[in-house]
């Protein structure tokens, strides 16, 4: 016996409603598993611009050091490299008068040179540490935070550098080559207020601070940035828990009497 018509109609008809809310369902499923894909992708994007952002600002920020690096050294070369005055062609070509023309190595520039330190022969430093006007100096090679980094000169009798003088600066910028060092100024106890390991405040007339330093910057360290290193020339205020190279500083030893 054969069902009847409408029956089969209706069967059918059900079946492909169900079919229908099937694949409706499947595809809001897959739209939103698209989507989930979309924003999980869009974030990872977003998340990898962003450190390309802080990398590039990174590598700005060193080719802006070593630019002022390059202009300072070429400023500090020029007297040097200067050809001879062009005073000279307008001597008398006279044998005598060219036996007192001093030669181009002998000329005194202009600007005032620092006194130079010189290292008096009863002081002496150990093995590690360079000798310079009566102190004695340790470059560390390992990187640690700045308390960490302070421990250890105190330990060995000093503590971290303290600048006095621009010659003492230079005197650094000649022996740590390119590095980053800390030194002995924090401003943790009040910000802005930048004082010596010695409890000393900053004389603001002897800084070196790179253009726009400090500026206490906050994307590395939400606590900001209150301990300085230096680098050839320029300091710079850094988050006091990041790793840096350190530089201590501690009397001579006196071996005369
Ligand atoms: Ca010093
Ligand atoms: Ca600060
Ligand atoms: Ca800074």
């Amino acid at each position: 016996m054969s069902r009847p018509q409408g029956y089969i109609e209706g069967e059918v008809f059900d079946s492909r409603r169900v079919k229908s809310n099937r694949w409706t369902k499947l595809s809001a499923e897959k739209l939103a598993l698209m989507a989930l894909c979309l924003l999980l992708a869009s974030a990872l994007v977003v998340t990898y611009l962003l450190f390309e952002l802080l990398k590039m600002r990174e590598m700005l920020r060193n080719l802006e050091v070593q630019l002022e690096t390059v202009k300072s050294e070429v400023t500090e070369q020029l007297p040097e490299i200067q050809p001879c005055p062009t005073v000279q062609h307008t001597c008398p070509p006279h044998p005598e008068v060219k036996m007192i023309t001093k030669p181009c190595s002998t000329i005194q520039p202009t600007t005032p040179q620092p006194p130079e330190v010189t290292n008096d022969p009863c002081n002496k430093c150990e093995a590690g540490w360079e000798h310079h006007g009566g102190k004695c100096y340790h470059f560390s090679i390992s990187k640690s935070s700045w308390n960490r980094s302070r421990a250890y000169c105190r330990a060995e009798g000093g503590d971290l550098v303290k600048i006095d003088s621009r010659e003492e600066q230079r005197f650094l910028t000649i022996t740590m080559k390119r590095n980053y060092f800390w030194i002995g100024l924090t401003d943790s106890a009040e910000e802005g207020n930048w004082m010596w390991v010695d409890g000393s405040p900053l004389n603001e007339s002897l800084t070196f601070w790179f253009v726009h330093e400090p500026d206490d910057w906050t994307n590395e360290d939400p606590d900001g940035e209150d301990c300085a290193r230096t680098s050839p020339i320029y300091w710079f205020d850094k988050s006091c828990k990041a790793p840096q190279r350190s530089i201590c500083e501690k009397p001579a030893v006196a071996l005369c009497a």
